[in-house]
C-alpha cells in the first residue's frame, strides 16, 4: 500500500449533511419533496447530475429550461457555501486526523478524489489541505463516479500504480469507481450500499493504518493466489 486516496463528503467531514440541507432548501422551494433516501442516491454524484436525477425522479425534468436549471444549481451552491463557511478543524470526522498522521508517519502518499468543486475550500477550513500530495480537479474530468477516472487520475498525480492504492468512500457510486480503477476499496457506512468494498467499517473512527494495512495484506495474498 503506497497511497491512500480519500473521498471528502462523508469520509473526511460530514458535508454530506450540508449537501442534503442545501438540496432540500432549493428543491422544496419549487414544490418537489426531498428526503434523506433521495439524498443517499446523490452521494458522490456531481451537482448537475444530482439536479437532473432529482427532476427526473419527480417527473419535472421537462418543466425547467437550461437557464432555470443553472439558477437552481447556483442557488444550491450559494446555500452550501454559506454552510461550509462555518467549518472548523473540529468538524473532521472522528479518527480522520489520527489516520492522516499515521499515514504521514508511514510515508504513504495521500490523495483526494472528491467530485466536489468546493473540496479545496473545505480542506482549507479543516486545516488539512497541506496533508494532501494530490487533489484531483473534478472539472478536468470527462466522467464522474461511478466511472474510475477520478481515482485513476489521483493515482497518476501521486505517481503510484492503481494496484498499490487503497481508497476510502461512503457512497455506492464511489465504491464502484474504486473497484473499476483496480484499487483496494474501503467503505465507510452501512453494509448494504457497500457490498462491493474489500473492507467495510461502520464509522470513520474504526479506520487506522494498522486496520488498512492488515486487510490490504490479505487482499493482496488473495489476488496473487487467484
Ligand atoms: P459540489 P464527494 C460529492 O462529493 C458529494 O457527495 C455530492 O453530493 C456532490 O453533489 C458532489 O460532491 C459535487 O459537489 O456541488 O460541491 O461541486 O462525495 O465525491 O466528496
Ligand atoms: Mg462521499
Amino acid at each position: 500500500m503506497k497511497a491512500v486516496i480519500f473521498d471528502l463528503d462523508g469520509v473526511i467531514t460530514d458535508t454530506a449533511e450540508y449537501h442534503f440541507l442545501a438540496w432540500r432548501h432549493i428543491v422544496e422551494q419549487i414544490g418537489i419533496p426531498f428526503d434523506r433516501s433521495v439524498n443517499e442516491s446523490l452521494k458522490g454524484i456531481s451537482r448537475e447530475k444530482s439536479l437532473e436525477n432529482i427532476l427526473i425522479r419527480s417527473g419535472a425534468e421537462a418543466k425547467y429550461t437550461n437557464a432555470e436549471k443553472q439558477d437552481l444549481l447556483h442557488e444550491k451552491n450559494k446555500y452550501y457555501q454559506t454552510l461550509i463557511s462555518k467549518l472548523t478543524p473540529e468538524d473532521l470526522l472522528p479518527g480522520i486526523g489520527r489516520l492522516l498522521c499515521e499515514l504521514k508517519g508511514e510515508k504513504i502518499k495521500i490523495g483526494l478524489a472528491s467530485s466536489s468543486r468546493n473540496a479545496p475550500e473545505v480542506l482549507k477550513r479543516l486545516e488539512i489541505i497541506n496533508d494532501f500530495h494530490a487533489i484531483v480537479d473534478p472539472t478536468a474530468l470527462a466522467n464522474g463516479k461511478p466511472d474510475p477516472e477520478i481515482f485513476l487520475t489521483a493515482a497518476v498525480l501521486l505517481g503510484v500504480s492503481p494496484a498499490d492504492c487503497a481508497a476510502i468512500e461512503d457512497a455506492e457510486a464511489g465504491i464502484a469507481a474504486i473497484k473499476s480503477a483496480g484499487m483496494f476499496a474501503v467503505g465507510v457506512g452501512h453494509e448494504q450500499s457497500m457490498h462491493d468494498a474489500d473492507l467495510i467499517v461502520r464509522q470513520t473512527c474504526d479506520l487506522s493504518f494498522d486496520v488498512l494495512n492488515e486487510e490490504w495484506k490479505s487482499y493482496r495474498i488473495n489476488i496473487v493466489q487467484k
